[in-house]
């Protein structure tokens, strides 16, 4: 895959039946950005359904089964979704490591599955205020990246889509500085070329923690941050159009 421009909403535990058929209807389509929405799973097949006739928009989930089959009582594997439509699936996003104690190596084999079957992995990564105020943040950001290069190899990894999300931006309202998610994004491009040559100029990275319309184009005119992955905004139609125009 090469670079793309991608503005993805992550719903995490909100929506409804009535609030995916408007939010279809009401979301704008700008040239060259692709935009996701991931919504619960229960809504996915619908909201497949809903956008298969649609250009640039695309379903993702928000969270996927290590496991492909068996006796795995609640779990969802990637050949379901693949199977209902979905085209994308969020990975390792923080509250997912660390309010279900998702390890890298978890991680990982989910991202392996999902290459499997063919659909987007989007990887999330980023560290905590404690990890940042050590000065570890591209550390931190590398190790976990690392972790799934070491898994899949760094010949498949340019169809996965990076989210550089700090978790001390998540739902607080308070977003990195478009010059500190720039410094971030700068450095994975570097880890990923290291790891294969001409890799980092093949990965979208999306920024993700607290975006906004008041900061997503300050964000997204930065040369490494190719669109966002948001959440709260994200459940407010007219805020996630403005986003979307702003990537454009
Ligand atoms: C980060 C983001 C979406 P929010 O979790 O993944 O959420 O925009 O609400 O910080």
């Amino acid at each position: 895959m090469s670079r793309r421009k991608i503005v993805a909403g992550n719903w995490k535990l909100n929506g409804s039946k009535d609030f995916l058929q408007n939010i279809v209807e009401t979301l704008v389509s700008v040239n060259d950005v692709d935009v996701v929405i991931a919504p619960p799973f229960p809504y996915l097949e619908k909201a497949s359904a809903l956008v298969a006739d649609l250009n640039g928009l695309s379903v993702s989930a928000q969270n996927v089964s290590s496991y492909s089959d068996g006796a795995f009582t609640g779990e969802v594997s990637v050949a379901m979704l693949k199977d209902i439509g979905a085209d994308s699936v969020i990975v390792g996003h923080s509250e997912r490591r660390e309010l279900f104690g998702e390890t890298d190596a978890i991680v990982a084999e989910k991202i392996s599955q999902v290459l499997k079957f063919g659909l987007t992995p989007i990887l999330c990564v980023g560290e905590t205020l404690e990890q940042r105020e050590q000065g570890s943040t591209i550390e931190v950001c590398s190790t976990q990246i690392k972790s799934v290069l070491d898994v899949v190899g760094a010949e498949n990894f340019d169809n996965v889509v990076i989210a550089y999300e700090p978790v001390w931006a998540i739902g607080t309202g308070k977003s990195a500085s478009s010059a500190e998610a720039q410094e971030v994004h700068a450095s994975i491009r570097k880890l990923l070329s290291e790891s294969l040559e001409g890799l980092g100029k093949k990965v979208s990275i999306l920024y993700g923690g607290s975006v906004k319309a008041a900061n997503a184009k300050e964000l997204f005119e930065q040369e490494d941050i190719d669109g966002a992955l948001v959440g709260g905004a994200s459940l407010k139609v007219e805020e996630f159009n403005e986003i979307i125009k702003a990537a454009g």
